[in-house]
């Protein structure tokens, strides 16, 4: 799978890429993040991707031009993508529906804005969608695009070496993850539930079913909603 990111601070993509499951899954090349600076796309001496808004106001808005020349660039050298995704607290709520969507896809490139906005006519002329990781106000599009690249990644196949813990991962199933306990059996007083100690395979596998369910009521019972409207029931 192939992404592309648009910004102004490529080190911050890099740096997130370096370590960890999706890192491995990059340098495995099983994915291939091109780091593209806006920068490099504008033409003027200072180099400057953004301008004080029309109609006056705080803050400034990043401009139209840098981010169609990078598009045009990405397209030329790296082929037209299946998607243009603009990261910003406008867009659709990005949750796991979206990362499988997104992972059925071929190549993604990810718009990071920074400052107050971006100019209306990116969403309209450059970006496919447009998705935020959440309802609250992150200072740029980079730590956005870094998550929607984690979750994507690491469901295209080989990314994480044990498919069955993806499959097992808390909303893969649309709940809550159930509680998990290692060693030492006891610790401070607090032991470790007798069943998971009983071998009792097909207890373990109903007790953690129970606790995840009953997590889920307490903490988002939108989810539980959310299957009983998918699915006609709350088990599978
Ligand atoms: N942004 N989900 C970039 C976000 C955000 C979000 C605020 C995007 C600042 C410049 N992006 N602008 N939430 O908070 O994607």
């Amino acid at each position: 799978m192939k992404f592309d990111v648009v910004t102004i601070f490529p080190r911050m993509i890099e740096a997130g890429l370096a370590e960890g499951v999706v890192g491995r899954g990059v340098e495995k090349g099983i994915v291939d993040v091109g780091v593209h600076d806006l920068r490099t796309f504008t033409t003027d001496r200072h180099r400057t991707v953004d301008d004080v808004p029309y109609g006056g106001g705080p803050g400034m808005v990043m401009k139209v031009e840098p981010f169609v020349r990078a598009l045009e660039t990405i397209r030329a050298e790296r082929g037209t993508p299946d998607a243009v995704v603009l990261l910003s607290p406008q867009g659709r709520l990005f949750d796991q529906g979206e990362a499988r969507r997104l992972s059925g896809l071929g190549h993604v490139v990810l718009l990071c804005g920074r400052y107050e906005g971006i100019d209306e006519r990116v969403r309209d002329l450059v970006a496919t969608e447009e998705l935020s990781i959440g309802d609250f106000v992150v200072s740029g599009g980079e730590t956005p695009a870094l998550i929607v690249i984690d979750a994507v990644s690491r469901l295209v196949p080989g990314v994480v070496g044990d498919q069955e813990s993806v499959e097992q991962d808390s909303f893969s199933q649309g709940i809550l993850d159930h509680p998990h306990y290692t060693r030492p059996a006891e610790f401070e007083g607090r032991k470790v539930p007798d069943v998971l100690l009983s071998g009792h395979h097909a207890e373990v596998r109903r007790w953690r079913m129970q606790e995840a369910l009953r997590r889920t009521s307490e903490r988002r019972p939108d989810l539980i909603e959310r299957r009983v409207k998918e699915t006609g029931n709350e088990r599978d």
